[in-house]
């Protein structure tokens, strides 16, 4: 393929690979141990000039494009100005703007409030902490197949042990997990997969202990599953009947990934808090909460914070990132990808019987093997990762190859990216 000079990984990816070694600590992983130069819409090149097909978009992070010209633009006018002074000890505009943007394009028009962090792991545990003191209650209640991040707290929100708990613990207390809708294996209807993780968490917890119930509106690490339609509403129904708060966390599915600005949008749930992170800043550090106003508020003064938390050139590149998805519809985007892929993927899945189901929501999309070890998923990724396109795996079993290109990817490269992808799918 002319967009490749050598065999991935390089010879100078190689050199780094091994220098790495000696100097990153071996608990931090890489899919694909390709060293990057530079980036352009679509495009990863690497330190050898192979140009790589990006169809991971660093994890749902680059949406609006790498680098978008609105973000750079941004990043740069802000350095320029001042690079931090603390919105706890002296705060910017840039921070307030960010808030109001949130407040704005997050589901539900009721008045909100927003505080921004630095991962989505931090957003997640302030979700957890804003809600417990609101409520006066301790549990939370969190889903199979979940995913929330990796600090003490999150990964006890986390359900899969290997990689992300294995040794770590002990875990945080007071989380209980329910089982999750999802169709292709337990062929429920969303009500029925409702009633079955309501009728868990009455047992198990019950609501008058329950601050909070997190839930991905589509689950991302665990496998891209969409829930059965009516799941979401219904567990959000019996949130607001026993004044347990539904936190959505939109840290993977924010921002026009999946065709909306969120996920909550495609069944018109408001959550009372939502996390956000990833896409929002188009590849800077930024992270958010956004809820009800009378929650967000109950805090006490000085509850809530981190030294870094909405830092001035992060909430630049948000704006640009947010005037971007606007301008170009991103949306609209999604949308248009869902198309191509499912379409073109479903006549692969027709031609063999390795394929369980195509799935997903926007430019959120997802294959599922029939196997479910990560065996044929891990071969079809090496086989694109040999011919330059970059695509991860996820799921519980490790059995779903996924696809998040950037929103901005343009049609030929997208169709590039999925001929290999359909040849190592056929191989
Ligand atoms: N909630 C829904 O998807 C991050 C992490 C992959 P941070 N997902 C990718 C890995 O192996 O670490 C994520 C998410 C959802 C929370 C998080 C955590 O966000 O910014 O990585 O902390």
């Amino acid at each position: 393929m002319s967009r490749l000079r050598t065999p991935i990984p390089g010879p100078k990816s190689l050199e780094l690979q091994a220098r790495r070694k000696d100097a990153v600590a071996a608990g931090v992983g890489s899919t694909l141990p390709v060293y990057i130069d530079s980036a352009d819409d679509g495009l990863l090149i690497d330190v050898d000039g192979n140009q790589l097909i990006d169809l991971g978009s660093g994890i749902a992070v680059t949406n609006v494009g790498n680098p978008a010209p609105a973000v750079a633009e941004a990043v740069h006018a802000q350095i320029d100005r001042f690079s931090h002074t603390c919105f706890m000890i002296t705060p910017y505009e840039g921070y307030l703007e960010v808030c109001e943007e949130l407040n704005a394009v997050t589901p539900g028009t009721h008045e909100k409030r927003s505080v921004l962090f630095n991962s989505g792991a931090e957003a997640v545990e302030n979700a957890v902490k804003i809600a417990r003191h609101v409520t006066g209650r301790q549990a939370v209640v969190v889903f199979d197949h979940g995913y929330h991040g990796r600090t003490n707290l999150t990964m006890a929100l986390t359900a899969k042990n290997m990689p992300y708990k294995h040794r770590f613990g002990p875990f945080a207390p007071e989380v209980y997990r329910v089982p999750a809708s999802y169709p292709l294996h337990d062929g429920l209807t969303g009500a029925e997969a409702a009633r079955n993780a309501i009728a868990a968490i009455e047992k198990q917890v019950c609501a008058d202990n329950t601050a909070a119930v997190v839930i991905e509106p589509v689950q991302g690490e665990g496998g891209f599953i969409a829930p059965a339609p009516g799941f979401l509403p219904a567990i959000a129904d019996w949130c607001r009947e026993r004044g347990v708060l539904f936190v959505a966390d939109e840290i993977q599915t924010g921002f026009c990934r999946t065709g909306s600005w969120f996920a909550s949008d495609h069944e018109g749930v408001v959550p009372d808090l939502i996390t956000t992170a990833k896409g929002i800043a188009g590849g800077l550090p930024l992270a958010a909460v956004t809820g009800r106003a009378e929650i967000m508020d109950a805090v006490h003064v000085g509850g809530l914070g981190g030294t870094y938390g909405g830092n001035p050139v992060a909430c630049a590149a948000a704006l640009g990132a947010i005037r971007t998805m606007r301008e170009r519809d991103l949306n609209a985007a999604a949308r248009r990808i869902e198309e191509t892929v499912v379409g073109r993927l479903r006549a692969v899945a027709e031609k063999t019987d390795t394929i369980a189901e195509i799935r997903g929501r926007g430019a959120m999309l997802a294959i599922e093997f029939t196997e479910r070890t990560p065996d044929v998923a891990a071969r079809v990724a090496k086989a694109c990762h040999e011919q330059g396109v970059v695509v991860l795996t996820c799921g519980t079993y490790g059995n779903v190859i996924r696809l998040l290109p950037p929103l901005v990817i343009p049609d030929d490269l997208l169709a590039e990216g999925l001929d290999v992808l359909e040849g190592a799918l056929l191989a």
